[in-house]
């Protein structure tokens, strides 16, 4: 059935260097299968148009369109209310809007926010900016040489100074599954809200919201097979309502006037100008295309070539895997006879496979491992064995000339 997928993504059917693509950067992004460019191109050639003001026709089906994105974001990460969905640019989007507003309502001097050492930038710069701005501090939470969390450490960083804790449910270096829920709940007992940086995880569990208990939730739509430039905020109601605007602007006013503005309700108040109204029905159509495929399928599929791919690497000489955690997703990230990441996917791209190289974005956890990056490949649902096979053979050749 996987097989069939793969014809719907017709940018995979191309040569580079004159060898068939392989593509492994999925952890970045994914490609897009052709119902979801569909549902764009269909969206730009009917009904483009403003939401949420219109009185003519284009204007009310669009907005119908975008609310009905909203509903399917809900029901897929499975959300109490609708407006509990905020539509943001993406993940970095998201974390800012989080910790720039509630940060603003609830940080003060010497307060203490709590964020682990595997985290992506995104999810430690914008807590960086307000930490400076009212004089709060950052808590890290470490790993072990596994790549997991220190739980026990994890709980003895609680104070009364912490306001929240901040934790991504997958490392996009290591592929670690975090214990969120079990994080959550410790956090709970502390009334501490957590946010989960959901940029891997989104893909790499069926998430539900509420199960989690988690109090945001955070995702991008292009690492979900939808276009760039839509993802997700969810907040609990009880803070989205506590929390002041994002950004100023039409959409998220419900009364202007030049000496004080009111602003309009939940989700629109942290919408703020012409929403990415293409992008929304996008995602809902990749989410649409993941049920259709069925989630658990997905990431059994994913898992098994994860699997696959650690025992066929783990017999190239000289391979190093970084990240050996219990619950990995499909992420693997390695060194090869301790030669420079880069050096490996350039050498893999002139073979025509498409690797990441570098920090990935995790300059911080670099130097908790004490490396200067890693080589990663990463896996979506429609990539197969034989592609780890040329992926096994090119490491093999690699090896060698190393
Ligand atoms: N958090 C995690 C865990 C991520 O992996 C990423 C992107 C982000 C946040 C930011 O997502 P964005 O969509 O807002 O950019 N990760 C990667 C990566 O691993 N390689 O390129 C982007």
């Amino acid at each position: 059935m996987l097989e069939d997928i793969r014809t719907q993504f017709s940018i995979l059917d191309q040569q580079v260097h004159n060898n068939k693509l392989v593509y492994l950067d999925n952890a970045a992004s994914t490609q897009k299968p052709d119902c979801v460019l569909n549902a764009v191109d269909n969206y730009y050639k009917t009904i483009n148009s403003n939401v949420h003001r219109g009185v003519h026709l284009l204007s009310q089906l669009a907005t119908m369109e975008y609310e009905n994105a909203r509903k399917t974001v809900q029901q897929f990460i499975h959300a109490k209310h609708h407006y509990e969905i905020v539509f943001t640019r993406g993940t970095t989007e998201s974390i800012n809007l989080v910790a720039a507003t509630f940060g603003r309502k609830f940080f003060s001097k010497d307060d203490e926010i709590i964020i682990s050492a595997m985290e992506h930038h995104s999810n430690i710069v914008p807590w960086q900016l307000i930490a400076e701005q009212v004089g709060a501090k950052l808590k890290i939470v470490p790993i072990t040489s596994q790549g997991e969390i220190e739980i026990e450490a994890y709980k003895n960083l609680f104070s009364e100074k912490t306001k929240i804790v901040s934790i991504t449910h997958v490392s996009n270096v290591l592929g670690t599954i975090n214990p969120v829920k079990e994080m959550i709940q410790i956090a709970h007992q502390h009334q501490v809200p957590v946010l989960v940086d959901g940029a891997q995880g989104i893909k790499s569990e069926q998430v539900d919201v509420q199960d989690l208990d988690c109090d945001f939730y955070c995702f991008s739509g292009h690492k979900i097979y939808a276009p760039m430039g839509i993802g997700v905020l969810y907040g609990k109601e009880q803070y989205l309502e506590q929390m002041p605007p994002y950004q100023g602007g039409g959409e998220m006013i419900q009364k202007v006037t030049f000496e004080k503005t009111t602003f309009n309700e939940l989700p629109f108040k942290f919408e703020a100008g012409t929403p990415n109204v293409g992008g929304a029905i996008g995602l809902k159509a990749a989410i649409e295309f993941m049920q259709s495929v069925g989630m658990e399928q997905l990431i059994a599929h994913d898992q098994s070539l994860m699997r696959y791919a650690k025992q066929q690497m783990s017999l190239v000489e000289g391979m190093r895997f970084i990240g050996e955690a219990g619950q990995q997703a499909s992420v693997i990230s390695f060194i090869l006879k301790e030669s420079h990441p880069a050096d490996v996917g350039t050498l893999l791209d002139m073979m025509g496979i498409a690797i990441r190289t570098g920090h990935h974005c995790a300059e911080p956890l670099m130097e908790v491992l004490q490396i200067p990056g890693t080589a990663r490949v990463s896996f979506a649902a429609y990539n197969t064995k034989e592609e780890i096979n040329r992926l096994v053979e090119a490491l093999q050749k690699i090896s060698k000339m190393l």
